[in-house]
Protein backbone atom coordinates (compact mmCIF):
# COMPACT_ATOMS: atom_id res chain seq x y z
CA UNK A 1 0.00 0.00 0.00
CA UNK A 2 1.35 3.03 -1.33
CA UNK A 3 0.66 6.49 1.03
CA UNK A 4 -0.70 8.29 -2.51
CA UNK A 5 -2.55 5.46 -3.27
CA UNK A 6 -4.54 5.46 -0.35
CA UNK A 7 -7.87 6.35 0.78
CA UNK A 8 -9.02 9.77 1.00
CA UNK A 9 -7.61 10.74 4.63
CA UNK A 10 -4.11 8.90 4.28
CA UNK A 11 -3.50 11.00 0.59
CA UNK A 12 -4.47 14.38 2.24
CA UNK A 13 -2.20 13.76 5.02
CA UNK A 14 1.07 12.17 2.66
CA UNK A 15 0.30 13.94 -0.58
CA UNK A 16 2.98 15.83 -1.59
CA UNK A 17 4.87 15.37 1.70
CA UNK A 18 7.74 13.53 1.17
CA UNK A 19 10.58 13.85 3.93
CA UNK A 20 12.83 17.26 3.31
CA UNK A 21 15.79 15.12 1.85
CA UNK A 22 18.52 18.37 3.56
CA UNK A 23 17.09 18.07 7.27
CA UNK A 24 14.56 15.10 7.31
CA UNK A 25 11.70 17.96 8.42
CA UNK A 26 8.06 16.16 7.94
CA UNK A 27 6.28 19.59 7.65
CA UNK A 28 7.38 20.58 3.75
CA UNK A 29 9.50 23.52 3.78
CA UNK A 30 8.77 26.75 3.07
CA UNK A 31 10.76 28.21 0.31
CA UNK A 32 10.22 32.00 0.86
CA UNK A 33 12.55 32.76 -2.19
CA UNK A 34 11.26 34.50 -5.40
CA UNK A 35 14.32 33.33 -7.40
CA UNK A 36 16.12 30.31 -7.98
CA UNK A 37 20.02 30.56 -8.10
CA UNK A 38 21.16 28.68 -11.77
CA UNK A 39 24.97 26.63 -11.29
CA UNK A 40 26.25 28.34 -14.30
CA UNK A 41 24.75 30.56 -17.46
CA UNK A 42 24.34 27.19 -19.50
CA UNK A 43 21.55 26.01 -16.40
CA UNK A 44 19.34 28.93 -16.48
CA UNK A 45 19.04 29.31 -20.65
CA UNK A 46 18.34 25.31 -20.53
CA UNK A 47 16.10 26.13 -17.53
CA UNK A 48 14.01 28.58 -19.63
CA UNK A 49 14.12 26.75 -22.66
CA UNK A 50 12.41 23.88 -20.64
CA UNK A 51 14.71 21.18 -21.52
CA UNK A 52 15.81 21.32 -17.74
CA UNK A 53 13.61 20.99 -14.45
CA UNK A 54 14.50 23.31 -11.35
CA UNK A 55 12.97 26.36 -10.69
CA UNK A 56 13.22 29.89 -11.86
CA UNK A 57 11.03 32.20 -10.16
CA UNK A 58 8.54 32.02 -8.11
CA UNK A 59 5.44 33.15 -10.36
CA UNK A 60 6.45 30.67 -12.71
CA UNK A 61 6.99 27.60 -9.61
CA UNK A 62 8.31 27.33 -6.58
CA UNK A 63 8.67 23.85 -4.35
CA UNK A 64 6.22 24.48 -1.69
CA UNK A 65 3.54 25.72 -4.09
CA UNK A 66 4.32 22.55 -6.20
CA UNK A 67 4.16 20.23 -3.19
CA UNK A 68 0.61 21.80 -2.23
CA UNK A 69 -0.28 21.95 -6.03
CA UNK A 70 0.50 18.07 -6.33
CA UNK A 71 -1.62 16.93 -3.22
CA UNK A 72 -4.74 18.47 -4.71
CA UNK A 73 -4.23 17.08 -8.33
CA UNK A 74 -4.16 13.38 -6.72
CA UNK A 75 -6.87 14.31 -4.24
CA UNK A 76 -8.91 15.09 -7.87
CA UNK A 77 -7.88 12.61 -9.92
CA UNK A 78 -6.32 15.17 -11.91
CA UNK A 79 -3.04 15.35 -14.20
CA UNK A 80 -1.22 18.55 -12.71
CA UNK A 81 -2.38 21.60 -10.38
CA UNK A 82 -1.81 25.31 -10.90
CA UNK A 83 -2.42 27.67 -7.37
CA UNK A 84 -3.48 31.04 -7.65
CA UNK A 85 -3.79 33.84 -5.36
CA UNK A 86 -7.02 33.40 -4.81
CA UNK A 87 -10.08 31.96 -6.48
CA UNK A 88 -10.98 34.52 -8.73
CA UNK A 89 -7.59 34.55 -10.17
CA UNK A 90 -8.19 30.81 -11.24
CA UNK A 91 -11.32 31.46 -12.90
CA UNK A 92 -9.97 34.48 -14.38
CA UNK A 93 -6.27 32.10 -15.56
CA UNK A 94 -8.74 29.42 -16.82
CA UNK A 95 -11.14 31.83 -18.89
CA UNK A 96 -8.37 33.98 -20.37
CA UNK A 97 -6.71 30.79 -21.61
CA UNK A 98 -9.72 28.85 -23.34
CA UNK A 99 -11.66 32.51 -24.49
CA UNK A 100 -11.25 35.29 -26.75
CA UNK A 101 -13.05 38.15 -29.09
CA UNK A 102 -15.84 36.49 -30.30
CA UNK A 103 -15.81 33.14 -28.45
CA UNK A 104 -18.78 32.52 -26.03
CA UNK A 105 -19.37 30.84 -22.69
CA UNK A 106 -22.13 28.97 -20.93
CA UNK A 107 -22.26 29.68 -17.19
CA UNK A 108 -24.59 28.74 -14.71
CA UNK A 109 -26.76 31.38 -13.53
CA UNK A 110 -26.59 30.86 -10.04
CA UNK A 111 -22.41 31.23 -9.83
CA UNK A 112 -20.35 32.56 -6.91
CA UNK A 113 -21.55 36.37 -8.06
CA UNK A 114 -18.06 37.71 -9.15
CA UNK A 115 -17.50 34.56 -11.06
CA UNK A 116 -20.19 36.17 -13.64
CA UNK A 117 -19.54 39.60 -13.03
CA UNK A 118 -15.66 39.08 -14.02
CA UNK A 119 -17.60 37.41 -17.79
CA UNK A 120 -20.39 39.33 -18.13
CA UNK A 121 -18.51 42.94 -17.40
CA UNK A 122 -14.60 42.92 -17.77
CA UNK A 123 -14.67 39.81 -20.86
CA UNK A 124 -17.16 41.21 -22.49
CA UNK A 125 -15.11 44.56 -22.49
CA UNK A 126 -13.06 42.55 -25.02
CA UNK A 127 -15.64 40.77 -27.11
CA UNK A 128 -16.28 37.38 -25.13
CA UNK A 129 -20.09 36.77 -25.21
CA UNK A 130 -21.78 34.55 -22.60
CA UNK A 131 -25.25 33.16 -21.53
CA UNK A 132 -25.72 32.35 -18.07
CA UNK A 133 -28.17 29.37 -17.84
CA UNK A 134 -30.51 27.54 -15.27
CA UNK A 135 -27.80 25.02 -16.13
CA UNK A 136 -29.80 22.12 -14.06
CA UNK A 137 -32.00 21.86 -16.53
CA UNK A 138 -29.67 20.42 -19.54
CA UNK A 139 -31.69 21.56 -22.34
CA UNK A 140 -31.38 24.98 -21.23
CA UNK A 141 -27.44 24.66 -22.14
CA UNK A 142 -28.01 22.22 -25.06
CA UNK A 143 -30.42 25.34 -26.32
CA UNK A 144 -27.30 28.17 -25.63
CA UNK A 145 -25.00 26.47 -27.43
CA UNK A 146 -24.00 28.48 -30.44
CA UNK A 147 -20.79 27.57 -33.35
CA UNK A 148 -18.56 29.75 -31.13
CA UNK A 149 -19.33 28.24 -27.65
CA UNK A 150 -16.05 26.88 -26.07
CA UNK A 151 -16.45 26.86 -22.42
CA UNK A 152 -18.95 25.54 -20.54
CA UNK A 153 -18.48 26.99 -16.87
CA UNK A 154 -20.41 25.68 -14.29
CA UNK A 155 -20.72 25.34 -10.06
CA UNK A 156 -21.96 22.72 -8.74
CA UNK A 157 -23.80 22.92 -5.67
CA UNK A 158 -24.30 26.59 -6.49
CA UNK A 159 -23.12 29.11 -4.61
CA UNK A 160 -26.00 30.21 -2.53
CA UNK A 161 -28.90 28.55 -3.73
CA UNK A 162 -27.34 25.11 -3.69
CA UNK A 163 -29.06 23.63 -6.86
CA UNK A 164 -26.64 21.06 -8.70
CA UNK A 165 -25.72 20.45 -12.27
CA UNK A 166 -25.04 16.88 -13.83
CA UNK A 167 -21.62 16.49 -14.64
CA UNK A 168 -21.97 13.79 -16.54
CA UNK A 169 -24.57 15.14 -18.24
CA UNK A 170 -22.39 18.24 -19.20
CA UNK A 171 -19.20 16.35 -20.36
CA UNK A 172 -21.26 14.82 -22.84
CA UNK A 173 -22.27 17.77 -24.55
CA UNK A 174 -18.66 19.35 -23.86
CA UNK A 175 -17.34 16.63 -25.86
CA UNK A 176 -20.07 16.37 -28.84
CA UNK A 177 -19.64 20.52 -29.50
CA UNK A 178 -15.68 20.82 -28.43
CA UNK A 179 -16.00 23.05 -25.01
CA UNK A 180 -13.82 23.01 -22.01
CA UNK A 181 -15.94 21.77 -19.17
CA UNK A 182 -14.55 24.30 -16.50
CA UNK A 183 -16.29 22.97 -12.76
CA UNK A 184 -16.22 24.95 -10.08
CA UNK A 185 -15.76 22.03 -6.86
CA UNK A 186 -15.33 24.79 -4.08
CA UNK A 187 -18.37 23.59 -2.07
CA UNK A 188 -18.33 20.44 -2.74
CA UNK A 189 -14.17 19.56 -2.49
CA UNK A 190 -12.64 16.47 -3.68
CA UNK A 191 -14.13 14.59 -0.70
CA UNK A 192 -17.64 14.97 -1.89
CA UNK A 193 -17.60 15.32 -5.86
CA UNK A 194 -14.43 14.74 -8.20
CA UNK A 195 -15.68 16.55 -11.63
CA UNK A 196 -12.62 15.00 -13.62
CA UNK A 197 -13.81 11.24 -13.04
CA UNK A 198 -17.12 12.51 -14.27
CA UNK A 199 -15.62 13.96 -17.42
CA UNK A 200 -14.71 17.46 -17.00
CA UNK A 201 -11.93 19.03 -18.32
CA UNK A 202 -10.89 21.24 -15.54
CA UNK A 203 -11.26 21.84 -11.88
CA UNK A 204 -11.15 25.38 -9.95
CA UNK A 205 -11.33 26.12 -6.18
CA UNK A 206 -11.79 29.11 -3.65
CA UNK A 207 -9.23 27.40 -1.13
CA UNK A 208 -10.20 30.13 0.72
CA UNK A 209 -12.75 27.88 1.43
CA UNK A 210 -12.80 23.96 2.28
CA UNK A 211 -9.33 23.36 1.23
CA UNK A 212 -7.59 25.61 3.81
CA UNK A 213 -10.68 25.88 6.12
CA UNK A 214 -9.41 28.19 8.80
CA UNK A 215 -10.52 31.50 7.86
CA UNK A 216 -6.50 33.12 7.08
CA UNK A 217 -5.97 32.56 3.28
CA UNK A 218 -7.32 34.07 0.35
CA UNK A 219 -6.08 31.09 -2.32
CA UNK A 220 -7.34 29.10 -5.32
CA UNK A 221 -6.40 26.47 -7.82
CA UNK A 222 -6.77 25.29 -11.17
CA UNK A 223 -7.07 21.23 -11.74
CA UNK A 224 -6.31 19.94 -15.36
CA UNK A 225 -6.70 16.93 -16.59
CA UNK A 226 -3.84 17.05 -19.47
CA UNK A 227 -0.70 17.36 -20.45
CA UNK A 228 -1.73 19.87 -22.98
CA UNK A 229 -4.32 21.93 -21.00
CA UNK A 230 -1.12 22.03 -18.00
CA UNK A 231 0.76 23.94 -20.53
CA UNK A 232 -1.51 26.07 -21.77
CA UNK A 233 -2.69 27.26 -18.83
CA UNK A 234 0.90 27.85 -17.07
CA UNK A 235 1.75 30.08 -19.55
CA UNK A 236 -1.09 32.20 -18.97
CA UNK A 237 -0.64 32.15 -15.31
CA UNK A 238 3.38 33.06 -15.72
CA UNK A 239 2.00 35.83 -18.09
CA UNK A 240 -1.41 37.00 -15.93
CA UNK A 241 0.48 36.41 -12.59
CA UNK A 242 -1.88 35.66 -10.91
CA UNK A 243 0.48 33.08 -8.71
CA UNK A 244 0.13 32.22 -5.20
CA UNK A 245 2.87 33.11 -2.24
CA UNK A 246 4.46 30.20 -0.77
CA UNK A 247 3.86 31.17 2.56
CA UNK A 248 0.30 31.12 1.86
CA UNK A 249 0.36 27.63 -0.21
CA UNK A 250 2.28 26.25 2.58
CA UNK A 251 -0.42 27.33 5.06
CA UNK A 252 -3.16 25.39 3.25
CA UNK A 253 -1.21 22.64 2.85
CA UNK A 254 -1.35 22.54 6.11
CA UNK A 255 -5.08 22.76 6.18
CA UNK A 256 -5.67 20.15 3.25
CA UNK A 257 -4.21 17.46 5.91
CA UNK A 258 -7.58 17.48 7.90
CA UNK A 259 -10.05 18.16 4.78
CA UNK A 260 -11.88 14.95 4.99
CA UNK A 261 -12.05 15.04 8.90
CA UNK A 262 -13.11 18.65 8.94
CA UNK A 263 -15.81 17.95 5.86
CA UNK A 264 -16.85 14.75 7.65
CA UNK A 265 -17.92 17.05 10.63
CA UNK A 266 -19.24 20.11 9.07
CA UNK A 267 -21.68 17.76 6.87
CA UNK A 268 -22.96 15.52 10.05
CA UNK A 269 -23.97 18.99 11.94
CA UNK A 270 -25.54 20.55 8.56
CA UNK A 271 -28.03 17.66 8.04
CA UNK A 272 -29.09 17.48 11.75
CA UNK A 273 -29.96 21.78 11.19
CA UNK A 274 -31.63 21.21 8.02
CA UNK A 275 -33.68 18.49 10.07
CA UNK A 276 -34.18 21.38 12.86
CA UNK A 277 -35.16 23.89 10.14
CA UNK A 278 -37.38 21.94 8.31
CA UNK A 279 -39.54 20.63 11.54
CA UNK A 280 -39.46 24.86 12.80
CA UNK A 281 -42.70 26.44 12.25
CA UNK A 282 -40.68 30.12 11.34
CA UNK A 283 -39.03 28.64 8.85
CA UNK A 284 -40.34 28.86 5.03
CA UNK A 285 -38.38 27.04 2.94
CA UNK A 286 -34.84 25.13 3.53
CA UNK A 287 -32.72 23.73 0.43
CA UNK A 288 -29.89 20.83 1.39
CA UNK A 289 -29.21 18.10 -1.10
CA UNK A 290 -29.19 15.75 2.08
CA UNK A 291 -32.96 16.45 3.26
CA UNK A 292 -35.33 13.96 1.44
CA UNK A 293 -37.31 17.13 -0.16
CA UNK A 294 -34.12 18.45 -2.22
CA UNK A 295 -35.60 18.29 -5.87
CA UNK A 296 -32.18 16.59 -6.59
CA UNK A 297 -31.60 14.01 -4.05
CA UNK A 298 -30.63 12.17 -6.50
CA UNK A 299 -28.16 13.45 -8.60
CA UNK A 300 -26.73 14.45 -4.95
CA UNK A 301 -26.65 10.78 -4.54
CA UNK A 302 -25.13 10.04 -8.19
CA UNK A 303 -22.42 12.25 -8.38
CA UNK A 304 -21.60 13.35 -5.06
CA UNK A 305 -20.72 11.48 -1.67
CA UNK A 306 -22.43 13.32 0.27
CA UNK A 307 -24.31 16.68 0.85
CA UNK A 308 -21.61 18.86 2.04
CA UNK A 309 -21.71 21.45 4.83
CA UNK A 310 -23.63 24.73 3.15
CA UNK A 311 -27.42 25.11 3.08
CA UNK A 312 -29.71 27.78 2.56
CA UNK A 313 -33.36 28.62 3.98
CA UNK A 314 -35.86 31.22 3.83
CA UNK A 315 -38.01 31.97 6.80
CA UNK A 316 -41.42 33.54 7.78
CA UNK A 317 -41.33 37.24 7.66
CA UNK A 318 -39.26 38.07 4.92
CA UNK A 319 -36.11 39.80 5.10
CA UNK A 320 -37.05 41.72 8.29
CA UNK A 321 -37.33 38.04 10.16
CA UNK A 322 -34.24 36.53 8.12
CA UNK A 323 -32.18 40.02 9.39
CA UNK A 324 -33.35 39.31 13.48
CA UNK A 325 -32.36 35.55 12.70
CA UNK A 326 -29.11 36.84 12.06
CA UNK A 327 -28.30 38.51 14.15
CA UNK A 328 -29.88 36.41 17.04
CA UNK A 329 -27.82 33.55 16.67
CA UNK A 330 -24.63 33.32 19.13
CA UNK A 331 -22.29 30.94 17.33
CA UNK A 332 -22.18 31.60 13.62
CA UNK A 333 -20.99 34.54 12.73
CA UNK A 334 -22.28 37.25 10.39
CA UNK A 335 -19.39 37.40 7.94
CA UNK A 336 -19.41 35.99 3.97
CA UNK A 337 -16.95 33.01 3.03
CA UNK A 338 -17.77 29.38 3.90
CA UNK A 339 -15.54 26.53 4.36
CA UNK A 340 -14.14 27.09 7.62
CA UNK A 341 -14.00 25.78 10.94
CA UNK A 342 -15.87 28.03 12.08
CA UNK A 343 -19.79 28.68 11.24
CA UNK A 344 -20.92 31.54 8.99
CA UNK A 345 -24.25 32.88 8.01
CA UNK A 346 -25.03 35.74 5.56
CA UNK A 347 -27.52 37.16 3.11
CA UNK A 348 -26.62 36.67 -0.41
CA UNK A 349 -28.84 39.11 -1.71
CA UNK A 350 -27.15 42.34 0.23
CA UNK A 351 -23.85 40.63 0.39
CA UNK A 352 -21.75 37.85 -1.72
CA UNK A 353 -24.65 38.27 -4.86
CA UNK A 354 -25.24 42.12 -4.50
CA UNK A 355 -22.89 42.61 -7.18
CA UNK A 356 -25.50 40.76 -9.45
CA UNK A 357 -28.59 43.08 -10.68
CA UNK A 358 -31.97 42.41 -9.46
CA UNK A 359 -33.31 40.72 -12.65
CA UNK A 360 -29.95 38.27 -12.38
CA UNK A 361 -30.60 37.26 -8.74
CA UNK A 362 -34.45 36.76 -9.66
CA UNK A 363 -33.45 34.68 -12.40
CA UNK A 364 -31.13 32.38 -10.59
CA UNK A 365 -33.38 32.01 -7.95
CA UNK A 366 -31.39 34.02 -5.35
CA UNK A 367 -35.02 35.23 -3.42
CA UNK A 368 -34.16 38.45 -1.31
CA UNK A 369 -34.82 36.44 2.13
CA UNK A 370 -32.54 33.53 1.20
CA UNK A 371 -30.20 33.06 3.97
CA UNK A 372 -26.90 31.14 3.72
CA UNK A 373 -25.02 28.83 6.57
CA UNK A 374 -22.20 27.30 5.63
CA UNK A 375 -21.42 24.85 8.81
CA UNK A 376 -18.59 25.01 10.33
CA UNK A 377 -16.55 22.66 12.67
CA UNK A 378 -18.06 23.67 16.26
CA UNK A 379 -20.54 20.64 18.20
CA UNK A 380 -23.54 19.71 17.01
CA UNK A 381 -25.50 19.92 19.87
CA UNK A 382 -24.38 23.63 20.17
CA UNK A 383 -25.14 24.47 16.92
CA UNK A 384 -28.87 22.94 17.21
CA UNK A 385 -29.47 24.81 20.84
CA UNK A 386 -27.87 27.91 19.11
CA UNK A 387 -30.33 27.84 16.13
CA UNK A 388 -33.19 26.98 17.53
CA UNK A 389 -33.32 29.28 20.18
CA UNK A 390 -32.91 32.07 17.77
CA UNK A 391 -35.55 30.60 15.35
CA UNK A 392 -37.91 30.21 18.50
CA UNK A 393 -36.93 34.18 19.08
CA UNK A 394 -39.13 35.09 15.68
CA UNK A 395 -41.87 32.94 16.73
CA UNK A 396 -42.56 35.17 19.81
CA UNK A 397 -41.98 38.27 17.80
CA UNK A 398 -44.74 40.61 17.90
CA UNK A 399 -44.14 42.87 15.52
CA UNK A 400 -42.94 40.00 12.73
CA UNK A 401 -46.19 37.66 13.68
CA UNK A 402 -44.05 34.78 12.26
CA UNK A 403 -46.26 32.10 13.76
CA UNK A 404 -49.44 33.89 12.18
CA UNK A 405 -48.50 33.31 8.60
CA UNK A 406 -47.00 29.75 9.31
CA UNK A 407 -49.17 26.34 9.26
N1 LIG B 1 -15.97 30.21 -6.43
C1 LIG B 1 -16.88 30.08 -5.44
C2 LIG B 1 -17.90 28.97 -5.52
C3 LIG B 1 -16.86 30.94 -4.36
O1 LIG B 1 -17.77 30.76 -3.40
C4 LIG B 1 -15.89 31.99 -4.33
C5 LIG B 1 -15.85 32.96 -3.21
C6 LIG B 1 -14.97 32.10 -5.39
C7 LIG B 1 -15.04 31.19 -6.41
C8 LIG B 1 -13.92 33.16 -5.41
O2 LIG B 1 -12.90 32.81 -4.53
P1 LIG B 1 -11.92 33.84 -3.79
O3 LIG B 1 -11.32 34.70 -4.87
O4 LIG B 1 -12.74 34.64 -2.85
O5 LIG B 1 -10.91 32.96 -3.15
N2 LIG B 1 -17.00 32.95 -2.41
C9 LIG B 1 -17.28 33.75 -1.43
C10 LIG B 1 -18.49 33.70 -0.72
O6 LIG B 1 -19.46 33.00 -0.98
N3 LIG B 1 -18.44 34.58 0.26
O7 LIG B 1 -17.26 35.30 0.24
C11 LIG B 1 -16.44 34.81 -0.84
Amino acid sequence: MSKEKGGFNTQSVHAGCEPDPLHGGVSVPIYQSSTFAFQGVDQGAARFRGEEGGYIYTRMGNPTVAALEGAIASMEGGHAGLATSSGMAAITTVLLTYLEADAHLIGTDSVYGPSRVLVEKHLRRFGVQSDFVDTTNIEHIRAAVRPETRVLYIETPENPTIRLTDIRRCAEIARQHELVLVVDNTFATPVLQRPLELGADIVVHSMTKFLNGHADVVAGIIVTSTEQQRKAVREVLNHHGGCIDPHQAWLVHRGLKTLGLRVAQAQKSALALSEILHGHPAVEWVRYPGASDHPQRELAQKQMDGPGAILCFGVHGGLEAGRLLMEQVKIPTLAVSLGGVETLIEHPASMTHASLTQEARQQAGIDDNLIRLAVGCEDTADLIEDLRGALDVLLRHETLAVGADSD
